[in-house]
């Protein structure tokens, strides 16, 4: 009754109809908000005056043939972002005038085609591009240039980020090639639209609606993609489905191939090993069955008839109960080489994961991979990758480098990072993934001298076997921001780059970002710059100080647990805490990991004194009364580690604090609260930690150090509430 009579009031009164008016207003204020959806691809008006009349005058036609796809998407994504940027959008002819800007391959565009710049067009290979200003019959022109409309694609949004980062565009010579062919993302995304280690709500693809329905979003996600260059998906989790292979499933991906083909990504699914069995009626999956190597054939035959240019299999095989070659009594190699037989006369790839582990307390399970591997050697197909993870163990806040890196001479490594938070806190903490992806790329393998990094031992796959390849598990899903936190974009946002180039650092990286995503401010620019580039010191601190690793809550991954043990599990087996001292041995004395490193780093790695301290407790059992680089003792340096931790995330909180005002107040609160969480979780850790090692090493806090406001069975107690493997195990 009140509401009709709320309705009548506001209809038939002039008052109310102005409160409608203003409350549909402020509503409408509310809801345009800003939510993060965009992504770095945030066209905001350029307010600096000059620059941006510079930018008019200097784009005033566009010349570009929208009958490719790719261009077409190339042409778009001008549009939006010059409407943004510069609030008008330039004619698009064919007249020469000041300000033309010229897009597309030698076949695409005439003027290109005439312009004579063949030879340096033939640098830039499949995907690579040139921007270049020209002077065209005495007018000023700015040339995109490629030889694939993928190419141009990957420059034009090149040039858009030189206009969101504020450039120079008058002296533009520029001349980009990827390093890596296969720049991939390994979805972990379910059939019934859970993510496996995904934070930020559910799974993209919408299978129930697929292919009828493809939603905006899709384009949307193919669009940030190709952005930072990645082009390939996989589909789906490697802990797989055999259904995602049947008929069903073929036609709904084929739906999303064909949505993001225009954008140069090409759809992978993961291959269960067992699906001959499951899927195909087959009494075994034996890789050297004639029927299952047939059903294999007819299957890849199948999937590329739905889907052309399909880029294959990526494979979790006898790992972590996945069902694999071994057991048919079968190697890795005879596995991938039958699935690769299949895929090679269509050009498909197989990525066969190297994270294979013994679950045996008897094992030091860092060994593992490479011993697997290593004497495979050379005896896998041409088309296949082994894709061993960034260090050995698991996705740790910090690993060295996995010992594989440099010693596969003759079967192609694809690298595996994960940018989802999985041991880093979820999407709650504020955790910037560059310099991890830089430490890994950077590392120095000495396996061919000196100056032999990983990214080099990647890249020169491409001269030795053909292809090279990097993969990622992103931090993608259904939240309206895409990552749950939205600093967690900037880690997509990285990983697409440095897969592009690895050379490129993550200070430069971040401050594209942090220019693309909230404004230009350089005293803001600066702030979060050091306070992203500090987030990952920080994380490891507290999650994995000096070497430490693997010492979360098991069940979850998420929170403290160095005390943490099940039937088949024993946190004490990754830190070896006694009343001596704290560490694993793997050295010579010990599991004798240190032996799968090239020997220089052997040597290093195996005496305290000369092992870098951040792998100090992954090589070396270390007494606790030993003396650190700081002078300090292990012990004090432990707690010292974890003190400073938290302390830098309150320093993260306060810095994020003083920046009210200079970015929208929705993000300003997102990222306020989750700040203000990664600091009660980080105190937790630090409390938990330190009070369990203290059980060990019976000494003080150091004076200097306030106590633990609890005791330890406090911290051991505290529950997750989300408890992963209760909900999708
Ligand atoms: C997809 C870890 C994770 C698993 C994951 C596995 C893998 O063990 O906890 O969820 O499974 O790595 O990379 O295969």
């Amino acid at each position: 009754m009140l509401s009709y009579k709320l309705y009548k009031f506001f209809l038939m009164n002039l008052v109310g109809r102005i409160i409608v008016i203003v409350l549909f207003m402020t509503v409408s204020a509310e809801s345009f908000a800003e939510n993060g959806y965009e992504l770095w691809m945030r066209y905001r008006n350029i307010e600096e005056k000059n620059l941006a009349s510079t930018y008019i005058n200097s784009i005033k036609n566009i010349q570009i043939d929208r009958s490719f796809p790719s261009l077409k998407a190339a042409a778009d994504e001008l549009t939006l972002a010059l409407e943004g940027l510069l609030g008008e959008v330039p004619v698009s002819d064919t007249t020469l005038v000041d300000g033309t800007l010229i897009i597309g391959t030698e076949t695409s565009s005439p003027m290109i085609r005439n312009l004579k710049l063949s030879s340096k067009i033939a640098g830039t290979g499949d995907e690579g591009y040139i921007i270049q200003n020209i002077l065209i019959n005495g007018k000023s022109c700015i040339v995109i240039a490629s030889n694939t409309e993928i190419g141009a694609l990957y420059g034009t949004f090149h040039f858009i980020r030189l206009l969101q980062t504020r450039q120079d565009i008058s002296e533009l010579n520029i001349l980009e090639v990827p390093k890596l062919k296969f720049r991939v993302l390994n979805h972990w995304d379910n059939l019934n639209g859970t993510v496996e280690r995904g934070y930020a709500g559910y799974s993209l693809w919408d299978w129930q609606r697929l292919p009828m329905y493809v939603d905006r979003r899709m384009i949307d996600y193919a669009r940030a993609n190709a952005s930072v260059g990645i082009n390939g998906t996989v589909l789906n989790n490697v802990n797989a489905n055999s259904k995602s292979l049947t008929r069903e499933y073929l036609i709904k991906a084929a739906a999303l191939a064909d949505a993001f083909r225009p954008y140069g990504i090409k759809v992978y699914l993961t291959a269960k090993f067992s699906a001959p069995i499951e899927i195909g009626g087959l009494k075994t999956a034996d890789p050297l069955d004639p029927a299952v190597r047939k059903w294999w054939k007819n299957k890849v035959n199948d999937i590329y008839r739905y889907i052309p240019d399909f880029g294959g299999f990526l494979v979790k095989a006898n790992s972590e109960g996945q069902p694999g070659p071994q057991d048919y009594h079968r190697t890795h190699a005879d596995g991938a080489n039958m699935m690769a037989e299949a895929l090679e006369p269509h050009g498909g790839i197989v990525m066969w994961r190297a994270f294979v582990y013994e679950n045996s307390r008897n094992v030091d399970r860092a060994l593992n991979g490479y011993n697997e591997f290593i004497k495979l050697n050379g005896k896998f197909n041409k088309n296949v990758f082994v894709q061993p993870k960034n260090g050995a163990i698991d996705f740790q806040p910090r690993e060295p480098f996995h010992p594989l890196f440099g010693k596969m001479t003759d079967t192609p490594l694809m690298m595996e990072f994960q940018i989802t938070q999985e041991y880093l806190g979820y999407s709650t903490n504020l955790v910037y993934l560059a310099p991890l992806f830089k430490e890994t790329l950077d590392s120095d393998t000495y396996t061919k001298g000196k100056g032999t990094t990983v990214a080099k031992v990647l890249e020169d796959y491409q001269r030795s076997n053909g292809m090279s390849g990097i993969a990622a598990v992103p931090n993608i899903g259904s939240d309206i921001n895409w990552t749950g936190h939205l600093f967690g974009q900037a880690n997509w946002f990285a990983y697409g780059l440095l897969a592009w180039n690895p050379q490129r650092t993550a200070e430069e990286i971040a401050d594209d970002w942090i220019k693309m995503t909230f404004n230009h401010d350089k005293d803001f620019i600066n702030a979060i710059r050091e306070m992203m580039i500090l987030s990952r010191e920080t994380a490891v601190k507290i999650r994995g100080a000096l070497g430490l690793n693997h010492i979360m809550n098991f069940a979850t991954h998420y929170g403290p647990g160095p005390w943490y043990k099940d039937n088949h599990w024993d946190a004490r087996d990754y830190h070896k805490a006694d009343t001596y001292g704290l560490g694993v041995d793997r050295t010579a004395t010990g599991s004798n990991v240190v032996a799968q490193y090239a020997p220089e780093l052997s040597k290093l790695f195996s005496d305290p004194k000369t092992c870098p301290q951040k792998y100090l407790l992954y090589f070396n059992h270390v007494a606790w009364g030993y003396i650190m680089p700081s002078g300090r003792t292990l012990w004090d340096e432990l707690v010292h580690q974890y003190f400073k931790g938290t302390d830098e995330v309150t320093q993260m909180r306060r810095i994020w604090d003083t920046m009210e005002g200079k970015v929208d107040a929705q993000c300003f609160n997102h990222v306020k609260q989750l700040l203000k969480a990664q600091e009660d979780e980080a105190i937790w850790w630090r409390d938990g930690s330190v009070l369990y090692f203290q059980t060990f090493s019976k000494l003080p806090i150091p004076a200097d150090l306030p106590k633990p406001e609890h005791e330890l069975n406090y911290y051991k107690r505290i529950p997750f509430p989300y408890d992963w493997n209760g909900i999708y195990k």
